[in-house]
C-alpha cells in the first residue's frame, strides 16, 4: 500500500522533504503541502506533483488522504503540530528541534506515552550520515580503546534564516552536535560552559561551547552561522588508543594552475543529501511497521538537546559552567 504523505512547511526543508519523498522513497506518494503562504504551498506542491496544496496544517493533519506527516514549518510549530498528528493517531518525521523548550519537549512526551504507542521520530538526520555511522562503529568494535574527547565544527556560509537570533546557534543548530554526539558516545551531558569572540560583530555571532558528558569525556563544539567559505561540518572522536575523523566530503577534486581544489556545499542539503535520504527512508519503514527506527531519534531526544541548548544559553550569559539537568528516562523510552 503507497503511504500517502504531507508535508507541513514549503521552504528550502519542505521543499527539500517533498523532493525527497517524490525521488528517494519508493511506496510513498506526496499527496499534500501545506505552508502558511498558500502561494508558496502550491508552487512547491506543482513542483514535486503533489495531489493538493492546503494552507491549514490542523485540517490536513486530519484528512482521512494523509498517512503521514512530515514537519519542516518554523520551529515553534513542531511541538504542536507533533501533538496534533498524535491525537490523528498518525506517524510524523517532524524537522528538529522538537521544542526549543524541554518544557513544551515534556508535554510531547506525556501525550505519546499517553496515546501508548510511539508516533514521533525526530529530524536528527546526522545519526545517519555514514561518517559518524563509522565513529560508532569504530568505538564498537575497539579499535579506539575508551572515548575521551569529540571535537565538532559546524560552519554555515550564512545564519540559515533571517529571523535567526543569536541564542538560535545553541538552541537550532547546536543539537544536531548535541544529539549526534550522544548517538556516538552512548552517554549524556552533565555540564556546558559557552563562550563567543568579543571580536564578532555578526548579528549570529560564532560561539564555542566545551560540555562535560556523564562518562567523563569532553567534547567541543564550534557554531559558525556566518563562516562565509562554505558549508563545512568536521567531527573528529579521540580515543585512548587512536583518533577518528570526519573527512571533508566531496565527490571530485581539481587540480589547476597549481591548485588542488575541493568545493564544500553551499549548504546541509547537498553535504548531507544520504543522511536525508536514509533517514526518511527509516521513517517510511516506521509508518508501515509500526516499530521505531532503530538509530531514529525520538521524543526522550528532543528532550535532552533542548535541556543541554537551555543550559547554553544560560552557560553563555552567565559566564560560567553550567549543569545539565534532565528528569529520568521514562521506560516507554528505554
Ligand atoms: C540549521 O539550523 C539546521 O537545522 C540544518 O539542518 C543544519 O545543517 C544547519 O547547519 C543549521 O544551521
Amino acid at each position: 500500500m503507497n503511504i500517502r504523505i504531507a508535508i507541513i512547511g514549503a521552504g528550502a526543508m519542505g521543499a527539500d522533504h517533498a523532493r525527497i519523498v517524490t525521488e528517494d522513497m519508493p511506496g510513498a506518494t506526496l499527496q499534500v503541502v501545506c505552508d502558511s503562504d498558500a502561494a508558496r504551498a502550491k508552487s512547491v506542491a506543482d513542483a514535486f506533483g503533489a495531489a493538493d496544496s492546503a494552507s491549514d496544517p490542523e485540517a490536513v493533519i486530519a484528512r482521512g488522504d494523509v498517512d503521514a506527516v512530515i514537519v519542516a514549518s518554523p520551529d515553534f510549530t513542531h511541538a504542536p503540530l507533533s501533538l496534533a498528528c498524535i491525537r490523528a493517531g498518525k506517524k510524523v518525521l517532524c524537522e528538529k528541534p522538537l521544542s526549543q523548550s524541554s518544557a513544551e519537549c515534556l508535554t510531547v512526551m506525556v501525550a505519546e506515552q499517553a496515546a501508548g504507542a510511539r508516533f514521533v521520530q525526530l529530524g536528527f538526520m546526522r545519526r545517519y550520515d555514514p561518517s559518524y555511522a563509522e565513529m560508532k562503529q569504530a568505538l564498537a568494535d575497539g579499535s579506539l580503546g575508551r572515548a575521551l574527547m569529540m571535537h565538532n565544527f559546524h560552519r554555515n556560509v550564512e545564519t540559515p534564516a533571517a529571523d535567526f537570533t543569536g541564542a538560535m546557534a545553541i538552541t537550532n543548530s547546536a543539537p544536531h552536535e548535541f544529539d549526534v554526539v550522544r548517538h556516538v558516545l552512548g552517554c549524556d551531558y552533565a555540564t556546558i560552559s559557552a563562550a563567543q569572540p568579543r571580536r564578532s560583530d555578526a548579528r549570529v555571532a560564532p560561539v564555542v561551547m566545551v560540555l562535560e558528558t556523564t562518562d567523563g569525556q569532553l567534547v567541543t563544539i564550534e557554531i559558525n552561522n556566518n563562516a562565509a567559505y562554505g558549508y563545512d561540518v568536521r567531527a573528529e572522536l579521540v580515543g585512548e588508543r587512536g583518533s577518528i575523523a570526519m573527512n571533508p566530503v566531496a565527490f571530485t577534486r581539481r587540480d589547476t594552475d597549481l591548485i588542488s581544489a575541493t568545493a564544500y556545499s553551499s549548504d546541509w542539503r547537498g553535504r548531507y543529501a544520504e543522511a536525508y535520504r536514509r533517514q526518511n527512508r527509516a521513517f517510511l519503514q516506521f509508518v508501515r511497521t509500526g516499530q521505531f527506527p532503530e538509530i531514529g531519534s525520538d521524543c526522550w531526544d528532543g528532550y535532552c538537546a533542548a535541556v543541554v541548548a537551555e543550559a547554553g544559553v544560560t552557560a553563555l550569559s552567565a559566564g560560567r559552567k553550567v549543569a545539565v539537568d534532565r528528569i529520568t528516562k521514562p521506560e516507554f523510552y528505554a
